[in-house]
């Protein structure tokens, strides 16, 4: 049905079209009837959370009509589009990013404070969007930043979760989780109740010939769960594009339930139908670097992956071009290898639905996808169980050992004999029972394959993919170095630092131009310069000793050192290391004289950190960091030289409170593990020092901020085999400052030892993984080294700012675009009409 309003209706349309508050008046007419009328309330009964609720929605009313421009736009121009596949965006608080990215931040605070509210409180309200774990869920988000705020015509499909990141509680010292409901009042999301898919799932394969004698294949039988797809907008930063997240969420296929069984008595099997259907997209699996092979995980990612590729193919169709042209059209990004079904979920499109030759379909395949590892964690790389493909997807199962086939006909063509090089490469373990490597899928399904930071990508060509180079040449895989939004990581949570920086480049355009922060390094013998930018770091610091006061009841000094290591805990990121560093201080702090504690440097440890449920090993290390903490912080003869706090439920809008606040921040993992990193930046960007492993990004953060501008420590990638090696054959001395902290800790000094014993025997009695003890005098040494800089405030300032200045290259905007050159081969679409009112100030 043609849905168009004909030619003479047209003229009652646009002497109505909506608007959008134009100002501050606007802005308040626009929030009281969102009050009066959508919230049903008024003057007399209006708290902070209505006051969000109306807030938000006055924003959302004009982020709709840019959204709506730029999707009409973009269809019009018919250029290709990007589609970044993710099964999680951590995308933390929409109104802030809505009102700063709008420019008319200013103009709501004086708005809400006419009306009677503060906005900071306002904002506050808001619960975080955490459909994420951590660093890939986050580099997902700073993604669609950056996509809209250059005018991409791009697209995220994600999962719609009802379950989001569990909250972390902290009782007793111990990680409690509870669920995190946010669905109960979200204004960003559009229920887009017409655009479902039906996705199919177990059934068998029907094959037979047709009358021109050709193979084909039939999927039959099983059962169906309905898509629905929930639209988020994400607008640009001064830009008019607002781009759309589409998340799909599960529903039973016969609507609310099957009336046929509620009629016939069957109640209870109805009701069970419905709820199996929507337990598909119920929860995120709160595992970050770790797969556990889950049939629900599974069945979550071809749910999202066949609704997103139809849906997407849906678009193609409609623009009645030749399949070939579809690669010219579309570029998918597979955000690890967890969308990696989408490669057979197209093949199949192709060929068993769409009639395509299997080499014709395959070429444009290969031509659609790009794909991004981010770990060479062994545990963390995908692996499906071929009987349980076969359950589930039996018709992908034949598709993959098809690929496979043809896949290893060519290598045997181009490496002859060569039997092994077939059983490495093969995309089937032959192990009890068969698995499916998905990392293998994704490389042979996709033209480009890129790592997130230099050494990562030199990394996986020349260890985890090294065959795949011989086999496809190097030209095949790049490196994509991670980058942040500094939108939100700057001017969002650091504003006064944000102000401060436009007060010397002239304007804020270093928020859409990062390279324009070198600016700066010209002002940093500038005295006035020199003394906000204290006052600013001491502020942010004096905000988070205020919040650590009011959630934890330690009191911390804001002129201390703070220290801080937030990010998900993980053996491989080494919190225990930075632990027993702890440890030890306390414990020189109690050996030393009165007289000798006085040349001690005040610190605050700061911690904060999510463990994977199921993961022991993490949830013991939150327990010692918060014992050490209780025994430690009511210590009489510390004071205040050493506190230790860990912060309760790590989160977005957590590290931008955090982040700001930070003296020097901890970015240790043993070398060769850690892919990039992305908080790294986030620290640095906002005036913070890091101390940090030859690790990651933390390589090119080196290069390009100076090497004095950095406390590096530790053994290098290239070193840990042989140290591994040196640790199994018994070649390796336990470093003895450590063995003096474990035996604080055998002593009972910070509770029962035996709760604490798997860290301990980890290092001491098999073969310490992750390189503790090898790198823990450097790190010893390196803190002193702190320590001894930072009682020089004028060189630590010169530092910071130095530091900050030529942080340019971390922004995700050049990230973005080298994607978009050298992976998608897409262009910005150029807005005619921006205006003016839009533009920021
Ligand atoms: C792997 C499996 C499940 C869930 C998450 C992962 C995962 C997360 N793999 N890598 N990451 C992190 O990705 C970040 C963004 O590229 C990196 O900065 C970080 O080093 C990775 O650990």
């Amino acid at each position: 049905v043609e849905a168009s309003i004909p030619e003479p209706q047209r003229e009652a349309w646009l002497k109505h079209q909506v608007g959008g508050f134009k100002d501050k008046d606007g802005f308040e007419s626009n929030f009281v009837r969102h009050i009066e009328t959508t919230l049903a309330r008024s003057m007399f009964n209006c708290d902070e959370t209505a006051a969000y609720a109306a807030c938000s929605l006055a924003f959302r009313d004009r982020l709709i009509l840019e959204w709506n421009r730029t999707q009409q736009r973009q269809t019009f121009a018919d250029s290709k589009r990007v589609y970044y596949l993710s099964l999680e965006f951590l995308m933390g608080r929409a109104l802030d990013n809505a009102m700063l990215n709008i420019g008319q931040k200013e103009l709501a605070k004086g708005g809400l404070s006419d009306l009677g509210f503060r906005i900071e409180d306002v904002i506050q309200q808001e619960h975080d969007a955490a459909l994420g774990n951590g660093g890939l869920g986050r580099l997902a988000a700073c993604f669609l930043d950056s996509l809209a705020s250059l005018n991409y015509p791009a697209w995220g499909y994600g999962l719609r979760y009802r379950y989001g990141i569990f909250k972390q509680e902290i009782i007793d010292g111990y990680q409690v989780e509870v669920p995190d409901y946010w669905l109960d009042f979200n204004p960003w999301e559009f229920p887009r109740h017409d655009v479902t898919v039906d996705i199919q799932f177990y059934g068998y394969v029907h094959k037979s010939t047709d009358e021109n004698g050709k193979a084909t294949a039939r999927w039959e039988g099983g059962e169906t769960v309905k898509a629905v797809a929930y639209d988020v907008p994400i607008p640009g930063y001064a830009t008019p594009s607002t781009n759309n997240l589409r998340l799909w969420s599960s529903k039973a296929a016969s609507g609310e339930f099957d009336f046929q069984k509620f009629n016939s008595g069957d109640y209870e099997s109805s009701v069970a139908d419905q709820q199996r259907a929507e337990t598909i997209s119920a929860v995120l699996y709160p595992n970050d670097n770790l797969e556990r092979g889950k049939e629900l995980r599974l069945k979550q990612q071809y749910f999202w992956v066949a609704a997103s590729l139809y849906d997407i193919v849906r678009r193609f169709k409609k623009s009645r071009r030749a399949w070939r042209e579809f690669p010219d059209q579309v570029a998918i990004q597979l955000n690890d290898t967890h969308p990696t079904l989408a490669v057979v979920e197209l093949q199949r499109i192709l060929v068993d639905l769409e009639g395509l030759e299997w080499d014709e379909a395959w070429n444009i395949v290969t031509n659609t996808f790009g794909y991004t590892n981010h770990t060479v964690l062994p545990e963390a790389l995908e692996k499906w169980s071929v009987p349980l493909i076969q359950h589930l997807l039996p018709r992908h199962l034949q598709i993959i050992y098809d690929i496979n086939l043809f896949f290893l006909q060519s290598v045997e063509r181009a490496h002859p004999g060569d039997r092994d090089l077939l059983a490495r490469v093969s995309i089937i373990e032959e192990s009890q029972p068969k698995m499916v490597r998905m990392a293998y899928l994704a490389i042979v399904g996709s033209h480009k394959v890129n790592g997130v930071a230099e050494l990562h990508s030199d990394l996986i060509k020349t260890t985890i993919f090294k065959d795949f180079v011989t086999i496809f040449g190097p030209d095949k895989f790049t490196n994509v170095t991670n980058g942040i939004t500094p939108r939100r990581w700057l001017h969002q949570a650091n504003p006064r630092l944000s102000d401060l920086i436009a007060s010397k480049t002239g304007t804020h355009d270093f928020l859409k131009d990062l390279t324009l922060l070198n600016k700066i390094e010209l002002s940093v013998d500038d005295p006035a310069f020199r003394k906000e930018w204290a006052a600013i770091k001491l502020a942010n610091k004096a905000r988070l000793a205020e919040y650590i006061k009011t959630t934890t009841g330690i009191v911390v000094n804001p002129s201390a050192l703070f220290d801080v290591q937030v990010k998900r805990i993980h053996e491989y990121k080494r919190q225990q290391m930075n632990i027993f560093g702890v440890i030890h201080r306390y414990l020189r702090i109690k050996a030393a004289s009165p007289e000798e504690r006085k040349k001690f440097l005040p610190r605050v440890s700061i911690f904060g950190g999510k463990a994977a449920p199921g993961y022991w090993m993490a949830k013991q290390i939150i327990h010692l960091i918060n014992s050490v903490g209780s025994v430690v912080n009511n210590d009489k003869d510390v004071g205040d030289l050493l506190k230790v706090v860990f912060l309760e439920d790590y989160n977005v809008s957590k590290a931008e409170l955090i982040i700001p606040a930070s003296d020097i921040s901890e970015h240790i993992s043993t070398a060769g593990t850690e892919a990039s990193g992305t908080s790294n930046m986030k620290f640095v960007l906002n005036g913070g020092l890091i101390i940090g492993t030859c690790d990651g990004a933390n390589i090119e953060i080196t290069r390009e901020i100076g090497e004095n501008n950095i406390f590096l420590f530790g053994n290098l990638a290239e070193d840990v085999e042989d140290l591994r090696h040196a640790h199994n054959y018994g070649q390796h001395t336990l470093d003895p400052d450590l063995v003096k902290v474990f035996e604080a800790i055998e002593k009972g000094t910070f509770g029962d030892s035996k709760d604490f014993a798997g860290m301990i025997t980890a290092v001491r009695d098999h073969g310490d993984y992750y390189l503790v003890s090898d790198d823990f005098q450097s790190y010893l040494e390196t803190h002193d080294v702190i320590d001894e800089a930072y009682r020089n405030q004028e060189d630590w300032i010169t530092k910071c700012i130095t530091s900050v200045s030529r942080m340019g290259f971390f922004t995700s905007d050049r990230c973005i675009n080298e994607y978009a050159e050298g992976i998608w081969n897409i262009e910005p679409l150029p807005i005619e009409t921006a205006e003016p009112e839009k533009i920021n100030s």
